[in-house]
């Protein structure tokens, strides 16, 4: 089999860089974004933290109050509120980079996807790490994020050396080194292998990649069970050879708000999916999109949750439609409600670009 090349491309700290570039003063702060619970107050966990502040300590998903603790000296510390739109929009814009530059493109997250380049590069690595220099420059020219870049000839090894060398790193993992690359790694830095297999291979004795080696792949299926113990057999071989498929972001744009107040009247409603409707289409208009699916979401006060969606003809810009559609998904939604609503979305998904200049008479 040919030698492919493969990159993968995750962004540094990324939903507090995005803060960072729409307001640069941040920079110097220690910056964290927290997802609020309905609770009020400090409820709630931290998404991510920018380097500043993860020297005290903060992590993803711990409570917002251990933070505030963590950061207690620092009275220039920052905490704000998850804002996935402008993440999605900074996203879409990187992805747009990495897709121009890649032979198969396979979008994994917000924040991350696989490059198979081989093609491009002529499975030639210095080539391949001038590629990712070049990406490098480009996002940050372009959008102003920093990235880390990891390029082997798998994606597991890829994912893992992009992690290896963070914020801004580029690790560049040969055929030939690849075993000189691995061996020393902890065996926690393999994609899937949480700290409780940590712990039960660390009973055995085992802490590196080199460790793991040792363990034949009958002892490690009898351990973890056919599928796990084969992937982990292969994972510290170099071996796990999932090709990068084709993938793009299935997107949608979505507004939720809590109500002024609990209700299960029509009228009420109606006006509160109405402004949604307002808000997504600001949205859509602002990404020069189209939509051919509109769904309405219900919390209602016992927070269960009830959805509607429907497939339209056509693909449309028009608010009116959008206004129209989401309403009578509402009056469909509230027939025999006995329990009230206590928060109200709206989200529009089977985007597509509106071409050209029509576009200005697609929005009326
Ligand atoms: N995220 C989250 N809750 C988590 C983990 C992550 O909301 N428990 C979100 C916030 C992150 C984004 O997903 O910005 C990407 O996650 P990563 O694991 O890639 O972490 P970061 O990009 O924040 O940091 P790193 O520089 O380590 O990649
Ligand atoms: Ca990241
Ligand atoms: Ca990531």
């Amino acid at each position: 089999m040919e030698t492919r090349v493969v990159f993968h491309i995750d962004f540094d700290y990324f939903y507090a860089q995005c803060e960072e570039t729409r307001s640069p003063e941040l920079k110097t702060k220690p910056v964290c974004v927290c997802v609020f619970s309905d609770r009020g107050g400090d409820s709630g966990a931290i998404a991510t933290a920018n380097y500043a502040a993860r020297k005290y300590g903060v992590k993803s998903g711990m409570p917002i109050s251990f933070a505030k603790k963590r950061l207690e000296g620092r009275n220039d510390a920052v905490f704000l509120p998850v804002d996935f739109d402008f993440y999605s929009e900074i996203s879409e814009k990187a992805m747009k980079i990495m897709k121009f530059n890649a032979d198969i493109f396979e979008y994994v997250g917000r924040d991350e996807a696989y490059l198979d380049v081989t093609k491009r590069v002529e499975g030639d690595f210095k080539k391949a790490s001038h590629l990712a220099q070049q990406i490098k420059n480009s996002i940050r020219e372009k959008i102003k994020l920093s990235c880390s870049i990891g390029i082997s000839s798998n994606k597991l090894i890829s994912k893992i050396a992009s992690d290896y060398r963070k914020p801004d790193g580029l690790t560049v993992v040969t055929p030939d080194n690849m075993n000189e690359f691995l061996n020393p790694l902890k065996i926690r830095v393999i994609p899937g292998i949480g700290k409780k297999t940590e712990e039960r291979f660390s009973e055995m004795g085992l802490e590196t990649i080199q460790d793991l080696k040792k363990l034949d792949v009958f002892t490690l299926n009898k351990e973890f069970g056919r599928k796990n113990g084969a992937y982990i057999y292969n994972a510290v071989r170099g071996t796990y050879n999932e090709p990068v498929k084709e993938r793009e972001a299935s997107i949608q744009y979505s507004k939720i708000s809590t109500l002024k107040k609990d209700s299960k009247d029509y009228q009420f409603l109606s006006e509160n999916i109405i402004d949604l409707c307002k808000e997504v289409h600001g949205i859509l208009l602002k990404n020069n999109r189209m939509f051919k699916s509109v769904g309405i979401h219900l919390i209602q006060s016992d927070l269960s949750s009830k959805s509607r969606s429907r497939m339209l003809k056509n693909p449309t810009s028009s608010l009116e439609e959008l206004q129209k559609n989401a309403d009578q998904l509402l009056r469909e939604a509230l027939e025999n409600q006995t329990i009230t609503i206590r928060r109200l979305g709206v989200k529009v998904t089977e985007l597509s670009e509106v071409q050209g200049q029509s576009s200005i008479t697609n929005y009326f």
